[in-house]
């Protein structure tokens, strides 16, 4: 055969000419790759788009008019950047400190004092026309929405002036001026929650792991699933906090409270409704810090969900008593947080030596000082917000984890916000929310 005739059918052979099998399975290939290209392409646009909207997200809030991104920097600063306020609602609010509870309850046995606005002077009340309608209404005016309890006690003669009648007028209280005898001469204790009470006593010194059941007040408050501060669980639907941990997370919405769990990662979460600071920009940052955040939904008490109370506003605390703290905080200065919730005895430290050897005037009288004198307990970045303890058969917060100069180093004690001094303003608060 010739070879040129033979090259020539071979280059004009019509590729239809080809098998089938071989036509098919490239076909199929250069599909495959497309769709494959196609496939890909899509899935990088999906990724880039969701690095885009996390970026965003944590860098901008998106106004819808005029359509534009606000960064979260000009977020609740008061300024309106969206014509229809989006920038500016759901925002912590502020609450400035109004007059005070017309009623307050003692040390002294919980005994209950009222204010009578006439003379300005406070006074126990009598028991013997005492209701559970009045006891209610008295809790109502320190923010209280539980049913309270109450009995008579005996008072000795030098408890002046002599104990007050109580009425109901348009539903809340009304003093009386004394006019009839009280016969019975018993004052009313009140309890206006149940509170306070842990399932386990911790027993270690030095931090320590510590069970939720011993501390089933304390929360964990997350912005966008990370753990910011520390809190505790004040009532039903109210978690008292310190305010700083509002400065550079402002949008409510992305606040969850977890509570129930000593471990950081499991446990429920509780949507936030409101969040309440003392001011809008104190002077200094150290300054009121104390917030309360209203939750959307209470939590019920179980053994390891559990409020705490609040000082009784004439219990002053000597240096040298010992307290508690708790939290997921640092466990070293520049350490990282701590999975499980951690406990540490420290004591009181007067004003003054804390002042003079550390902070030149900065813990001011609505703050206290706690830690060792040795230093090494203490707590740190993550701690804000959570309690400082006092146990007197029950236990209080005395107050809130707030700042200091590193971690636990020799005399430069932890400061914590007094809640005692926000007495007024916690009541305040949860009254205009009843
Ligand atoms: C903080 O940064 C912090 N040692 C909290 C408490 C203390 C120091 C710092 C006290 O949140």
């Amino acid at each position: 055969m010739n070879m040129d005739s033979a090259l020539e059918r071979l280059n004009s052979r019509d590729p239809c000419t080809r098998p089938k099998s071989s036509r098919v399975s490239e076909s199929f290939k250069r599909v495959g790759i497309l769709v494959l290209a196609v496939v890909l392409t899509l899935a990088c646009l999906v990724a880039i788009g969701f690095l885009v909207k996390i970026y965003l997200d944590h860098h901008y809030l998106f106004c819808k008019q005029p359509l534009k991104l606000v960064p979260l920097k000009q977020v609740c600063d008061g300024q309106l950047d969206c014509l229809q306020g989006e920038d500016e609602a759901n925002c912590p609010q502020w609450v400035p400190e109004g007059p005070p509870a017309r009623a307050r309850v003692s040390k002294d046995r919980s005994i209950l004092q009222v204010l009578n606005s006439n003379t300005g002077a406070w006074s126990c009340v009598c028991h013997d026309h005492f209701t559970p309608a009045l006891a209610r209404a008295t809790c109502e005016q320190m923010g209280y929405s539980s049913t309270p309890t109450f009995h008579g006690v005996e008072v000795g003669a030098e408890q002046l002036p002599p104990p007050y009648e109580v009425v109901l007028s348009n539903g809340s209280i009304q003093v009386l001026e004394p006019g009839r005898k009280c016969l019975s001469g018993l004052v009313v204790s009140l309890f206006c929650s149940s509170c306070g009470q842990s399932g386990r006593t911790p027993r270690v010194l030095g931090g320590s792991p510590a069970a939720i059941e011993t501390w089933p007040w304390q929360v964990s408050l997350q912005y966008r699933k990370e753990h910011i501060c520390g809190g505790s669980i004040i009532g039903p639907g109210w978690v008292l906090t310190a305010a700083h941990c509002f400065k550079n997370n402002p949008i409510i919405q992305s606040w969850r409270v977890k509570a129930g769990s000593d471990l950081l990662s499991g446990a429920a979460t509780f949507a936030v409704e409101k969040v309440f600071l003392a001011e809008v920009t104190p002077a200094s940052p150290k300054d009121n810090d104390i917030a309360l955040v209203k939750l959307r939904s209470p939590v019920h008490d179980t053994d390891s969900t559990k409020p705490i109370c609040l000082p009784y506003f004439d219990e002053e605390l000597v240096p040298g008593t010992p307290l508690w703290v708790i939290g997921w905080g640092y466990m070293e200065e520049h350490g990282k947080l701590s999975e499980r919730l951690q406990q540490a005895e420290v004591q009181l430290i007067d004003k003054r030596s804390c002042n003079q050897a550390a902070y030149h005037g900065d813990v001011t009288d609505r703050m206290l000082c706690a830690g060792l004198p040795q230093g090494g307990v203490d707590t740190c970045q993550g701690d804000s917000g959570g309690p400082l303890l006092y146990s007197s058969g029950h236990w209080q917060v005395v107050g809130i984890v707030s700042w200091g100069q590193g971690c636990g180093t020799p005399s430069t004690p932890g400061v914590y916000t007094s809640v005692r001094a926000y007495l007024d303003w916690i009541y305040a608060v949860r009254r205009s929310e009843l």
